[in-house]
């Protein structure tokens, strides 16, 4: 396989670019973004060389690009970053608009906050065919585009009459039909993505219900194959759970400065047990669920009143949408609510930080929690729930059945996140947990990690690809 890619370039293209540039102190800085993506394929990019065209939302992103909009990254020796410029019009009716309220609740199956407003598939449509352009400018003979996410459904179809291979890999859940429908171009979505050779999900149930939409357009399907058959063309669909980069975590994990930093952080809380989380605000992170589950686990066991601190992490995201704000300003009511009903003395139930942090201020945070708790109302995947584990060495997960991740931790306590009695009664569990229970636990599921890890993700996910050309 590796030689056959050799041959090929790749070209990746996201919504999210790897890279950024801004303003700091009157000069231009790079920062690299975290986040799977980036982890994952950055290091083959700057291998291969290849090229890769995101949207560039860096402030500084266009002072640095030459005529074409490229820049070469990490330095002059890495791969090229293509840029794609987008008006506040193409933001707002692309990005905030069709991408975040109507294709993200969809596909998590939150039809109510759907704002299916005929502008934003306008704007979705011209924004997807200015990447297919600036895509075509580019490409070679025998080239593989790799796409990514649902920003992006529309691509493969716009590209299917240039000789690219394309695949596209999803990751956030695909909902039922009864979900899907009610998008008023769910046609002409399905038969953008089914012009892939190749389509990926997190799991097999997002698979599954992909193929029965595809089944409902009227698309020729087969289950157990995978397969599906849709105006003349082939394209092959499979779960593939994007892993993580297990080795930094584990290494990282050993280093003192960071075992020093959760020491302090410890110490701050004055409690003997911490509990964490972790989200970017949004409404399929649970986070209103998971503060009535805190307050109703202190109220049942309040011999652990004093002894147990819950800290909350909140990273903005998409700011520009009222709904967000609102929520954001719920989860602070409650969390004010909680701390005026159990706080005593020095010890404050619930610390709560509202702001982004580079990945690497996680780790103190993973490490020194006793427990994870993630209890998303559902999730493609999650991530943070195998960063937690990959750095533990006793520490218990609390993870929602609803994120895709719970279909590969087999030793997580998983949790219905609407059941606010079982959220409270299995922390209470966890915090109990033996151990011996808690070690072996933790040894199973950071094999597997290791195991089906980031790179494993992106070396099956080229695999089958090119063996759709078999
Ligand atoms: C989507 C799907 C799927 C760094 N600083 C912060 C922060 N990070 C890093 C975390 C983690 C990543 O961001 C967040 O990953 P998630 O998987 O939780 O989430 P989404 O952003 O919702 O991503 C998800 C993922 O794509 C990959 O396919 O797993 O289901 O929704 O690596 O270390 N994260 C937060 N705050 C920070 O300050 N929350």
């Amino acid at each position: 396989m590796e030689a056959e890619l050799k041959q090929k370039r790749l070209v990746l293209v996201s919504n999210g670019e790897p890279y950024k540039h801004v303003f700091q102190d009157q000069e231009i800085k790079q920062e690299k973004l975290a986040g799977g993506l980036t982890t994952g394929l950055d290091p083959m990019m700057q291998e291969d060389k290849g090229l890769w065209i995101a949207w560039g939302r860096g402030e500084a992103d266009f002072e640095v690009v030459d005529q074409e909009n490229k820049v070469k990254v990490p330095d002059e020796d890495g791969y090229t970053l293509k840029r794609i410029n987008l008006s506040e019009e193409e933001k707002n009716g692309f990005y905030y608009g069709f991408s975040n309220e109507v294709m993200w609740p969809i596909c998590h199956t939150f039809i109510s906050k759907a704002n299916y407003k005929k502008e934003y598939w306008e704007s979705y449509k011209e924004v997807n065919k200015k990447f297919a352009a600036s895509i075509k400018e580019e490409l070679q003979e025998d080239d593989l585009v790799w796409i990514h996410d649902y920003h992006l459904a529309l691509l493969p179809g716009l590209l299917a009459d240039s000789n690219a291979k394309t695949a596209l890999f999803w990751h956030i859940p695909w909902p039922a039909w009864e979900a899907f429908r009610t998008i008023p171009w769910r046609e002409e979505i399905l038969e953008g993505m089914l012009a892939a050779d190749f389509l990926a999900f997190h799991t097999d149930s997002f698979v599954y219900n992909f193929i029965d939409c595809a089944k409902k357009l009227g698309a020729d399907v087969n289950f157990s194959t995978r397969e599906i058959y849709y105006q003349g063309s082939k394209t092959r669909v499979e779960s593939i759970p994007l892993g993580i980069d297990y080795q930094r975590f584990h290494q990282l994990a050993e280093d003192q400065e960071y075992l020093k930093k959760a020491r302090n952080i410890k110490e701050e809380y004055s409690a003997e047990k911490l509990i964490f989380a972790v989200d970017r605000l949004d409404y399929t992170k649970g986070i209103e669920e998971r503060l009535e589950g805190i307050d109703r686990f202190f109220d049942k066991y309040p011999e652990y009143q004093c002894r147990v601190t819950f800290v909350q992490r909140v990273a903005p995201s998409r700011t520009g949408i009222e709904e967000y704000q609102q929520m954001k300003e719920r989860i602070e009511k409650k969390v004010a609510e909680i701390n005026g009903k159990y706080q005593k003395d020095r010890w404050q139930p619930v610390k709560y930080f509202y702001g982004s942090v580079p990945q690497e201020e996680l780790l103190p945070y993973y490490q020194i929690a006793d427990l994870a708790l993630i209890t998303a109302s559902i999730d493609g995947m999650n991530l943070v729930a195998k960063e937690y584990l990959a750095v533990q060495d006793s520490g218990v997960l609390l993870l929602s059945e609803f994120a895709g991740a719970a279909e590969y931790i087999d030793s997580a306590i998983k949790v219905n996140p609407y059941n606010v009695e079982a959220v409270a009664d299995n922390i209470y569990q966890g915090l109990e947990m033996s151990e011996s229970e808690k070690k072996e636990r933790l040894k199973k599921a950071q094999a597997d990690l290791k195991e089906y890890d980031i790179n494993w993700w992106r070396d099956t996910f080229l695999e089958k690809w090119l063996n759709c050309y078999e």
